[in-house]
């Protein structure tokens, strides 16, 4: 199976966590994907075209992240399963999946918005507190937490993701000096511990090596359709939606 994903691993990937931790990684042949850039559109295999994108060798395509991470679960090979069964532990683990999902997805709505030469005030200050509650949530969480579950590990994609894009200059209320491990001691605590597990460190703040050209990406996309029973030639193929706005610096305009 081809996991198209970006291959930016300054942040953690749920679903190469997942994979790592249910013994498929070996399985799975990565297609680097850099969606603001042009020529790696997967619109021809979803119509979202949006990573992570799982195509199975039957030309099926999944995606949305949660059921990669769902489907790559109900194959484990090593009897490992980060989604709990039907019960208390399971709606506590899709809660927080859905919590960090969510905070993942503001994060890249806001970072849509630092894209602009002027971003919105108010749309900044409406979602910011949304962001500071869920970390106070996740601080709580932490405390309680025992196993390693798929919350645990959107909380992990959550956390790098908005570390890496906070960093950056945003407009108030944000800050550029925000730190949110400053009185969430149980997240930090958890955190530290979390990713030094294999399944995490074995990617988290690695440099990937493999082709990451255009080329390669739309030659895997042109296989899955052909797998799916469609002769497309890849030249063919949809370049991208994205246009960066006429006056963005290429450094905004690329960030992922
Ligand atoms: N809720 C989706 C989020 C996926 C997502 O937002 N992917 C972004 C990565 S920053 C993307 O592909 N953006 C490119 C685009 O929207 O064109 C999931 O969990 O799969």
């Amino acid at each position: 199976m081809k996991l198209f994903y970006s291959p930016v691993h300054d942040f953690i990937h749920k679903s190469v966590v997942v994979a790592e931790e249910v013994g498929v990684w070996s399985s799975i042949e990565e297609v680097p994907v850099y969606p603001r850039k042009h020529g790696y559109s997967l619109a021809a295999i979803n119509p979202l075209a949006k990573v992570p994108t799982l195509a199975l060798d039957s030309g099926a395509v999944l995606f949305g992240s949660q059921v990669i991470a769902e489907y790559l679960d109900s194959i484990s090979a090593n009897g490992v399963h980060v989604y709990p069964a039907p019960g208390p532990d399971r709606w506590d683990a899709l809660t927080r999946l859905a919590q960090a999902d969510i905070f993942f997805d503001i994060t890249t709505r806001l970072t849509h918005e630092r894209l602009l030469d002027e971003p919105g005030e108010h749309i900044i200050a409406w979602h910011w507190p949304k962001l500071m509650r869920s970390l106070d949530r996740m601080d709580e969480d932490a405390a309680r937490l025992k196993k390693f579950d798929i919350g645990c590990i959107g909380t992990l994609q959550a956390i790098t993701y908005f570390e890496r894009q906070v960093v950056l200059p945003w407009p108030p209320p944000a800050s550029v000096y925000f730190n949110w491990r400053d009185g969430r001691p149980n997240l930090a605590v958890w955190f530290d511990h979390a990713i030094q597990r294999p399944s995490v460190a074995a990617h988290f703040k690695t440099t990937f090596d493999g082709d990451d050209s255009p080329d390669f990406c739309q030659a895997k996309v042109a296989g899955v359709l052909q797998a799916q029973g469609k002769n497309v030639n890849a030249g063919a193929l949809p370049a991208s939606d994205f246009t960066p706005p006429a006056n963005a610096s290429s450094d905004r305009s690329s960030q992922h």
